[in-house]
C-alpha cells in the first residue's frame, strides 16, 4: 500500500487530521488498534473550545454539533463559602460548547466513511520505519497478514500508550511530568444536569465536578485516591459523596439515578519535546497529557491538528515545508500555556494528602481573589475558553 500520510490512531486527533487533509486533496490511511465500537465506548471529554468548534466546521463535521451542542456562557467555581460565577461571555465575548468527545468521534467516523478513507481497525505490531529518511514506511499486522505502507509522512495520533512517541530515540526526547496523587471517579447518568452551567467544586473532602452532555444526560466526577476501584463505589455511595462536596443550593435540586458508566482516570501532566522527528509528527495525547480540570485534553489535540494540517498541506500541496518544520515549536508554545492552566486549576481545586497547613490557605485566598477581582476572573475565562491558535 502507498499513501501521502499514514495516521497511527483512530481517536479524535487521527480522525480530525485525516478529514482536514482529505479535504485538501491529501491521501491518508488510518491504522487503529481497537475496534470502532471500542473507540466509541470511551467516555471522555465534554467541553469544546470555540477554536475546536471552528476547526470541526472547517472539517465539515459541525452539522450535528450545531444542532445538539449546548453553548455555555460561563461556569461556576464553588467552595463551602461561595459560588463564583465566571462569565465567559461577559468577560471575553466568547463561549464554550458542551458536546461529548464520543459524539465528535462518531461524526468524524461518518465523515471519513463518506470520504472513503481507509480506516484499518484491529492492526497489530505497528512499526514506524525510517522516519528520518525521505521515504518512511509503516509496517503492521493486518488480519494476520504482515503489511507495509509506504508514505511521505507519519502522524503519531496514538495516544499516551501508543508506539509513535517511543519511536523517537530517548537521546532526542525530553520528557516533563507531574503525576498527581489522586484520580477522578466519573459517572454518566440519564438525569437532568444539576445546573445550567458546569460547577467545579472544592471542599475539604476533595474536588467534585458537575457536568453534562445534554438535558437528560449528566456527567459527575469526584476526586478519589488512586487505589480506589470503580466497582468499590455503589451508585448510592457516589451520590452521597458528591452531595457532601457540592454547594448546598445545588444539592437541593440534584436529581440522582442509576449510573450507565463508571470509571476512574488518573491525573497527570506530561509533555514530550520535540513533537517531531524527521517525517514523524506527534499529535494530541501521544505528545502530552493534562489533568482534566481545565477541560483542555481534547482541545489541545485539536490545536495540534490545526498546526500540523497547515504544515502538511503546505508541504505536500504547495511544496513549502516552512510551517511543517515549525510544527513542534508552534504546537508546544500553546501546549505549555494550557499545561500551566490545567495545573493551576488542579492545584486550586483539589485536596492533596499530606499537604502542609499553608496549602489550604493558598487555595482559599486564590478563590477569594477570583470572587473579588474581575481581572482574575477574566484571566481564568480567557484560558478556559481557549487561547488563540
Ligand atoms: P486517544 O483518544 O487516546 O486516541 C488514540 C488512539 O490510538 C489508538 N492506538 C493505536 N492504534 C494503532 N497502533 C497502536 N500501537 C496504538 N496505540 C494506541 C488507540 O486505540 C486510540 O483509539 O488520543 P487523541 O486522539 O490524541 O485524543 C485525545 C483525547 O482523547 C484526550 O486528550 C482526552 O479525552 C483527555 N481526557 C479528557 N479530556 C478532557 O478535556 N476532559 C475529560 O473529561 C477527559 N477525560 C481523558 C478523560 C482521557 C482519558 N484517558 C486517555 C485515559 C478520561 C480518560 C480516561
Ligand atoms: C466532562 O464533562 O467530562 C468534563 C467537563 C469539564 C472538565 C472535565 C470533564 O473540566
Amino acid at each position: 500500500m502507498k499513501t501521502d500520510v499514514v495516521i497511527i490512531g483512530g481517536g479524535p486527533s487521527g480522525l480530525l487530521l485525516s478529514q482536514l487533509l482529505n479535504k485538501a486533496g491529501v491521501e491518508t490511511i488510518i491504522l487503529e488498534r481497537s475496534s470502532r465500537e471500542h473507540v466509541l465506548s470511551r467516555i471522555r471529554a465534554g467541553v469544546l473550545e470555540w477554536g475546536t468548534v471552528d476547526l470541526l466546521q472547517e472539517a465539515g463535521v459541525d452539522e450535528r454539533l450545531r444542532r445538539e451542542g449546548i453553548p455555555h456562557d460561563g461556569c461556576y467555581l464553588a467552595d463551602e463559602d461561595q459560588m463564583i460565577h465566571i462569565d465567559f461571555h461577559g468577560l471575553t465575548n466568547k463561549r464554550s460548547m458542551v458536546y461529548g468527545q464520543t459524539e465528535v468521534t462518531k461524526d468524524l467516523y461518518a465523515a471519513q466513511d463518506r470520504q472513503g478513507t481507509p480506516i484499518l481497525h484491529g492492526v497489530e505490531d505497528v512499526v514506524i520505519n525510517d522516519p528520518k529518511s525521505d521515504a518512511p514506511y509503516v509496517t503492521c499486522i493486518l488480519d494476520g497478514t504482515p503489511t507495509r505502507i509506504d508514505c511521505r509522512y507519519v502522524a503519531g495520533c496514538d495516544g499516551f500508550h501508543g508506539v509513535s512517541r517511543k519511536t523517537i530515540p530517548e537521546t532526542v526526547r525530553e520528557e516533563f511530568e507531574r503525576v498527581y496523587p489522586f484520580g477522578w471517579l466519573g459517572i454518566l447518568s440519564e438525569t437532568p444536569p444539576a445546573n445550567d452551567e458546569l460547577i467545579y467544586c472544592h471542599s475539604d473532602r476533595g474536588f467534585a465536578l458537575c457536568s453534562m452532555r445534554n438535558e437528560n444526560l449528566s456527567r459527575y466526577y469526584i476526586q478519589v485516591p488512586l487505589t480506589d476501584k470503580p466497582e468499590n463505589w455503589s451508585d448510592d455511595e457516589f451520590w452521597a459523596e458528591l452531595k457532601r462536596r457540592m454547594p448546598a443550593q445545588s444539592v437541593e435540586t440534584l436529581v440522582t439515578g442509576p449510573s450507565i458508566e463508571k470509571s476512574i482516570a488518573p491525573l497527570r501532566s506530561f509533555v514530550t519535546e520535540p513533537m517531531s522527528w524527521g517525517r514523524l509528527f506527534l499529535v494530541g495525547d501521544a505528545a502530552h497529557i493534562v489533568p482534566p480540570t481545565g477541560a483542555k485534553g481534547l482541545n489541545l489535540a485539536a490545536s495540534d491538528v490545526f498546526y500540523l494540517k497547515e504544515g502538511l498541506i503546505d508541504a505536500i500541496v504547495n511544496g513549502d515545508s516552512t510551517k511543517l518544520d515549525a510544527y513542534s515549536d508552534r504546537a508546544l508554545a500553546r501546549i505549555w500555556k494550557a499545561m500551566r492552566f490545567s495545573w493551576e486549576m488542579t492545584t486550586m481545586l483539589h485536596q492533596f494528602d499530606g499537604e502542609d497547613s499553608f496549602a489550604p490557605q493558598m487555595r482559599k485566598a486564590t478563590l477569594d481573589h477570583l470572587a473579588r477581582s474581575e481581572s482574575a476572573r477574566r484571566d481564568l475565562a480567557e484560558n478556559y475558553i481557549g487561547l488563540p491558535y
